[in-house]
């Protein structure tokens, strides 16, 4: 029989482990683990339906911990909230990338399509393996991309559910005599593969990636409090993705008026002020992690401006095909062109700085580092469904446009070395957003600093 402490050393785990649910930082060998044996069912933190999480004092030869009534246990649990903790967070570096934004603006959507996105490029490409760190709790994501992207009734009309608060992608659980409410998280392992170049730095390099989707409500003022702590993964952030919707956006839709088709560019449809919603999130990120107020963000804001393909028109809708930033080099491996994304971000900023410039400027007086990247999770409009008069999509129609590359942006960023890059200069380029003309923007939307340059 080993101890904790010593079934930590020997199996090389992280010796300080964070919660995705709770944030709470413990050691590893203050582990929980979940009793199997039916007798020890309900536990005080986690729930009457759960099973008994428990500090062991045996453990089996293959380091599995034994309960009260001697069955060998597999699932491990947070020492504070009790609830699940994949082992990949046992051994790999977490890196949380949160995705926020207002209702309706996109992120289940986007989402479902990003993870379906990047199971393919990642490995085909960068050669990084990217797995489902634990299938049960990454089962609703799953079912989400099996709906848009493996429908066998590929022409019917299918629509993912409004993300709810205290709903299925949130946790309650008893702490300090009262209902706490998590995100759950999605947890993927990232690892460079055997055929990596840096195979052999793989320990340093493979990270636990957590990603949460919150309701769009958590994120509007007073839309969190002491009982739902919803959105602290915020704080923790390596890198944030701001769902902006232009279409939400009065001023676009009269822009793009009989030029867009999309049900959302009416004018009756729902509208937040996403500016608003920003400096929500800018004022719990200050509070949690302590940055003063007239001190900026240091990590990467990255502006995700979605449903690219209801507002394309205002800047005369180029292709975003993802091979245009992601290529092969002449050395072998592939690289992400992070010199174009710098430039199509910068056409993309010019248009907004016209049409909605107090969102700009809520984005910049937070960050140090923004990024603006057009995406279109779906690729085209989605239709209102006859019966219920919802917004649904046929899957037979989805074309997702750069939604890998947000991702791809961040990881760049947040992890040195695993997504290399280049500059496009030294290709031949192909035509893409960043190659618009000042005079094929809008007229009011060129941009002073450029114009007549
Ligand atoms: N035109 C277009 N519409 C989209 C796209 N992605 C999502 N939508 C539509 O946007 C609406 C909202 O999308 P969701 O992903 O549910 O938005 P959300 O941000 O998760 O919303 P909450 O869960 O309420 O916070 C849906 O009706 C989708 O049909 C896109 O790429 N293009
Ligand atoms: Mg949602
Ligand atoms: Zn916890």
């Amino acid at each position: 029989m080993r101890s904790p402490q010593k079934e930590t050393d020997r199996l090389g785990l992280r010796s300080r482990i964070t919660c995705p649910h709770c944030w709470q930082e413990f050691a590893a060998h203050e582990t929980h683990w979940i009793a199997v044996h039916p007798d020890l069912s309900g536990d005080p933190i986690a729930g009457s339906d759960e099973q008994l999480r428990f500090l062991p004092t045996r453990f089996n030869v293959n380091g599995q911990a034994i309960d009260m009534n001697g069955v060998a246990c597999s699932e491990l649990a947070c020492p504070h909230c009790h609830l699940v903790i994949p082992r990949a967070l046992l051994e790999m570096k977490p890196l949380f990338f949160s995705i926020l934004g207002a209702p309706g603006s996109g992120k289940s959507y986007f989402l479902a399509s990003m993870i379906w996105g990047l199971r393919n490029i990642l490995r085909r490409s960068f050669r990084l393996a990217f797995s489902d760190a634990d299938p049960l709790a990454n089962q609703l994501l799953n079912e989400y991309e099996e709906k848009l992207f493996l429908n066998p009734d590929s022409n019917e009309l299918v629509a993912l559910p409004k993300t709810e608060k205290e709903g299925e992608l949130y946790q309650g659980v008893s702490m300090d005599q009262r209902t706490v409410w998590l995100a759950k998280p999605f947890v993927f392992s990232l690892q460079p593969d055997t055929d990596h170049r840096l195979e052999t730095k793989s320990s340093q390099l493979s990270r636990a990636v957590c990603l949460y989707d919150n309701a769009g409500e958590h994120f509007l003022p007073g839309g969190s409090n002491t009982n739902n702590h919803g959105t602290q993964h915020l704080s923790l952030s390596q890198a944030l993705f701001f769902l902006f919707d232009p279409t939400q956006h009065p001023r676009v839709r009269s822009r793009c008026s009989g030029k867009s088709a999309d049900p959302q560019m009416k004018d009756h449809a729902w509208t937040h002020r996403q500016d608003q919603v920003l400096f929500e999130a800018a004022s719990r990120i200050r509070t949690q992690a302590g940055i003063p107020q007239n001190a900026k963000y240091k990590r990467p804001l990255i502006v995700v401006v979605t449903k690219y393909d209801a507002w394309c028109s205002l800047i005369g809708c180029p292709p975003l095909n993802s091979a245009h930033l992601v290529y092969e080099s002449e050395a072998g491996g592939f690289l992400l062109d992070t010199e174009r994304i710098l430039k199509v971000s910068d056409k993309i900023r010019t248009v907004l700085s016209e049409l909605t410039p107090e969102f700009i400027s809520a984005a910049e007086s937070f960050a140090e580092d923004v990024t603006y990247i057009p995406v279109s999770a779906l690729g085209t409009s989605p239709e209102i469904a006859p019966h219920g008069g919802f917004l649904a999509i046929r899957p037979s129609h989805i074309r997702p446009m750069w939604t890998e590359i947000p991702f791809l942006y961040g990881l760049h960023k947040a992890v040195p070395h695993l997504i290399p890059s280049a500059s496009s200069t030294a290709r031949r380029s192909t035509p893409g957003v960043d190659q618009i003309s000042e005079t094929q923007l809008p007229a009011g939307t060129r941009n002073p600093r450029e114009a007549g340059s």
